[in-house]
């Protein structure tokens, strides 16, 4: 955009600056240094730029409609993949857990992911028996917009030979994020996980005291009955100390996995995944965000 004024332009600019009070130099400053733009997720070539897959990842161009339609799928690869969902939720600032399931006689050497209506899908090496079920996580950056888009997925064998594909409709909800967010998610229905930060002075923020004392951090969301999102987040950078994330297990009747993605600034500085058994005792320690002169690690 600075390209289209001429320097008389800006000098212009500078003066009307100076005598309106001068404060929108600094604003123009702020502008410019206000992070990634918000991705749409109906626009599927940026979301599909976006996504957050698995390391060792791929991307090729092609389609995967084919293989929902059946027309696709090759005489050899008599697998039948199915997902464990008909419908999602993922938030900005999180990774989701896929959990599917191979049927039939061909190994599964990896996964097709593709957003519907982009021209790429990402090849995801995935090592697994004919008959498995595992799961893999997608992400999505801080940056994503409130909306929805469709996932097709793909099981293919050794040969490249695919599977049927499945189509997965994605609603992107989204959640407060800022200098600092620690988004928890988890791969079962009907079971509440809790998502705990307990401050430097000691205040816990979680559902039972989503605001803290002294730092700023906020529970915006609390998911009770199952996979969240569950969200807190920090506008500003918060004081100098450690802040304690745990994973607490709340209510449910099967073991379940969790995945804590802790996200500074726009980029993601851990993603975080354990298991967690079907107990009210059951508890994890996830890391330790250590805030220190401003600047954010985590330790885990
Ligand atoms: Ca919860």
């Amino acid at each position: 955009m600075k390209s289209v004024f001429s320097k008389g332009s800006i000098l212009l600019l500078l003066a009307a600056a100076i005598l309106l009070g001068g404060c929108s130099l600094l604003g123009l400053d702020e502008e410019e240094d206000s992070g990634p733009s918000t991705v749409d997720p109906a626009d599927a070539e940026a979301l599909t730029d976006a996504l957050v897959v698995p390391s060792g990842a791929s991307i090729v161009d092609g389609s995967l409609s084919g293989y929902v339609s059946g027309s696709a799928v090759s005489g050899s690869n008599d697998t039948t993949l199915t997902v464990d969902s008909s419908s999602i939720t993922m938030a900005n600032g999180g990774s989701y857990a896929l959990n599917l399931t191979s049927s039939g006689s061909n190994a599964v050497a990896g996964v097709a992911l593709q957003v519907s209506g982009s021209g790429r899908y990402y090849q995801i090496p995935q090592s697994a028996g004919a008959n498995a079920t595992f799961s893999i996580n997608v992400g999505l950056p801080t940056n994503v917009g409130s909306g929805s888009f469709t996932l097709i997925l793909v099981l293919y064998d050794s040969s490249g030979s695919g599977s049927n594909g499945v189509s997965l409709p994605v609603t992107v909800e989204q959640v407060g994020t800022g200098a600092l967010q620690v988004q928890l998610t988890w791969n079962t229905d009907n079971t509440d996980l809790d998502l705990h930060i307990v401050e430097p002075g000691g205040d816990r923020i979680y559902y039972g005291d989503p605001e803290g004392d002294q730092s700023g951090g906020e529970l915006d969301v609390d998911d009770t009955n199952g996979r969240g999102p569950e969200n807190i987040f920090f506008d500003s950078t918060p004081p100098d100390g450690t802040y304690a994330v745990s994973v607490d297990y709340y209510y449910g009747s099967t073991s379940t996995d969790y995945t804590v993605v802790i996200s500074a600034g726009g980029d993601t500085l851990a993603t975080l995944t354990g298991t967690l058994a079907s107990s009210a005792a059951a508890e994890a320690n996830v890391a330790d965000i250590v805030v220190s002169g401003g600047s954010i690690t985590v330790n885990n």
